[in-house]
């Protein structure tokens, strides 16, 4: 115990411990009375056999057992080709931009690992099944331009709802795929939150993010974006990124409709405007984020053509196909000269996630920009992928097909799926298509603002509110009748997420303030400085451990849902290696799983049986490495 003390200890892994670190460090003698590794992960079985996984309340587990997704055929011992990253390592931030810009091949990003799970399932796809391919993905994958594999919803869904840390996820993969780019996803100033941070909240979290946990290498590609594409907001995560080394890659986020004369305040100087400010601020890359997939083709056509007369950057599309039909747009702006397009693999494309990357990668071959990638190769990863979906069904919403009434109501893919969790949560899910009408309607009030996390999410409770209260628009602007608005809504008018070029509309912005005085400028602005060593000290002292800076990251970000998931952390261990059928929907009697608790070092599981008791509990018969284990579960009320 001692020395798991000292490993563990942020000093002793930060390299700056002196020979006096024994003598200062009084906490490495504190050997709570814990439950060994492997009895903490049977507990947690037993908890989710007994009395179901939390996350899974109210949904219906698929048929068990579940067939173990099947790995692609791979050497993994192969030697690991150099990809992306080496040539980042090799040309630095500013050469590669150039190198980007010049390359006649379309680039390819998958994104399966990060939007297309956030957008298909509720962010739920969890660790272990991301690692389980990654030495395939670096060996098979080398010729992809980067994995989105980090950011956005996956960092709070990982503790929240996974119980897993979102390091780890990183650290692991980093270790497993060292040549291609990671690229995740950060809100500017709301980092990977719902909310503005201290602007050195936000560096600290974009040098963790680039180092990665325990300096193993992070994140090689930052997708820097606002919710409201204020540009001010963007500017200490855009410094961040570039101090670090990183690829600063800066977003627009495309709304409405290019050539809609009548909505003409998303027009193409509106982008270009952006576009330059964006390059001005120190972008290496510029994205055209079609976060909704309503970016038509004529639009991304004019878009690409004219940015990238107006730039020296290389330009990545984004797109999600909740249309049907995103991959139009795909392949008009691989022919407008876009320098790199995102995608899913086959099996986890299509509706609110990415266009498919093997069938854009089929209609170019041969072509002039051919992305010249082994389209084998990544199908027999696809075929990975659709094994793990399955595992999931019961986060998949029951979308079937694509929707061209995406065009009305613009709401992001990747909110689509959380946003029906939200409505199923309160109770209302079979009326979603009022909600997606509310939604619209919702915009149309605030001003037909940009729709992105965490504006969208503003826009959804403001949708979900007047389902639930049967209010109509004229009821919200109607100066006589009262309205609780949401605090999120008070929040946005506010200003606490910066404001749209243009403001909010000033009458219903006096409504929902009802008083209160709007934020003058940014609102980190307003938000002091955070003491990192302070609040390190004062979590080391409350969780009763040593905090990595990591740790400090996660918990600057999400104090509660940090403290929740570091208790159950200490509860159970990490059970972020268990199967993702045992994890969710526990063991069938008979049924074997072996775990890695650590390197080398596996548990082989299996329950023989089940008793219950008259105390309210219930016994459970394990095999532990072929020895009898028996498990009292209280059974919960
Ligand atoms: C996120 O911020 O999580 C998004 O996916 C925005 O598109
Ligand atoms: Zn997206």
């Amino acid at each position: 115990a001692f020395l798991e003390n000292v490993i563990a200890h942020p000093l002793f892994t930060s390299g700056e411990c002196t020979t006096r670190f024994i003598d200062e460090t009084p906490e490495l003698f504190d050997f709570p009375l814990r439950q060994d590794r492997a009895t903490r992960q049977l507990n947690f079985l037993g908890e989710v056999i007994v009395n179901g996984n939390p996350e899974m309340k109210g949904r219906n587990a698929p048929p068990l057992p579940i067939p173990r997704p099947r790995l692609p055929a791979c050497d993994r011992g192969a030697p690991i080709p150099p990809g992306s990253r080496d040539r980042l390592k090799e040309m630095g931030a500013e050469g590669f931009s150039k190198w980007m810009r010049d390359e006649p091949r379309v680039l390819l990003t998958d994104t399966t690992m990060r939007d297309a799970h956030q957008s298909l399932f509720a962010t739920r796809m969890r660790t272990a099944d991301m690692l389980a391919v990654a030495p395939h993905y670096a060996r098979m994958g080398a010729d992809l331009f980067s994995l989105e594999c980090w950011g956005g919803a996956t960092f709070d869904v990982a503790m929240r709802f996974l119980k897993e840390d979102p390091w780890q996820r990183l650290g692991l993969l980093r270790e497993a795929i060292p040549n291609v780019l990671f690229q995740m996803l950060l809100r500017g100033s709301n980092a990977v939150g719902y909310t503005n941070y201290a602007d050195n909240v936000v560096r600290h979290f974009v040098q963790q993010a680039a180092r990665g946990p325990d300096g193993v290498g992070g994140i090689d590609l930052f997708r820097v974006f606002d919710s409201l594409n204020w540009v001010d907001n963007m500017r200490v995560a855009i410094d961040a990124v570039r101090d670090a080394g990183a690829l600063c890659e800066a977003v627009m986020c495309y709304t409405g409709d290019l050539f809609d004369s009548s909505r003409s305040k998303y027009n193409l100087k509106y982008y270009v405007d952006m576009a330059r400010a964006l390059e001005k601020a120190g972008a290496n890359i510029l994205c055209i984020k079609d976060m909704a997939g309503v970016c038509r083709p004529n639009a991304v056509t004019e878009l690409v053509r004219v940015l990238r007369e107006e730039t020296a950057l290389p330009l990545h599309f984004h797109t999600h196909d909740t249309s049907g039909i995103s991959a139009a747009s795909v392949l008009a702006a691989v022919e407008a000269g876009v320098d790199a397009v995102d995608g899913a693999l086959d099996s986890m494309s299509g509706l609110t996630s990415q266009p498919s990357l093997g069938s854009i990668v089929a209609a170019l071959k041969g072509t002039a920009r051919d992305p010249k990638v082994d389209l084998r190769a990544l199908q027999s990863l696809s075929r990975y992928w659709e094994g793990v979906r399955r595992q999931y069904a019961p986060f998949e919403p029951d979308i079937r097909a694509g929707t061209s009434e995406v065009y009305r109501h613009e709401m992001p893919g990747g909110q689509y799926t959380n946003l029906r969790e939200q409505a199923r949560a309160v109770g209302i899910e079979e009326r979603w298509p009022q909600v997606a009408d509310a939604y619209a309607e919702v915009n149309l009030l605030f001003g037909d603002i940009v729709k992105v996390t965490p504006s969208s999410k503003v826009v959804g409770d403001m949708a979900l509110f007047m389902v639930t209260n049967e209010l109509r628009p004229q009821d919200i602007t109607d100066p006589k009748r009262d309205i609780a608005f949401p605090e999120s809504v008070v929040q946005l008018f506010r200003g606490e997420l910066g404001y749209p070029p243009d403001g909010f509309p000033e009458a219903l912005q006096k409504k929902v303030l009802n008083g209160l005085a709007p934020v003058v400028g940014r609102a980190a602005d307003h938000l002091p400085d955070v003491d990192l060593a302070q609040a390190k000290a004062a979590l080391e002292t409350e969780i009763g451990r040593p905090v990595s800076e990591t740790d400090l990251a996660s918990s600057l970000m999400y104090p509660k849902v940090f403290r929740d998931f570091a208790r159950h952390d200490n509860q159970y261990g990490d059970v972020s290696v268990l199967p993702t059928p045992a994890f969710f929907y526990g063991l069938v009697e008979g049924e074997e799983i072996s775990v890695e608790i650590d390197r080398g070092k596996t548990l082989v599981i299996r329950l023989l049986g089940r008793s219950d008791t008259d105390d309210g509990h219930v016994k459970l018969f394990f095999e532990l490495n072929g020895q009898p284990r028996l498990i009292k579960v209280p059974v919960a009320g």
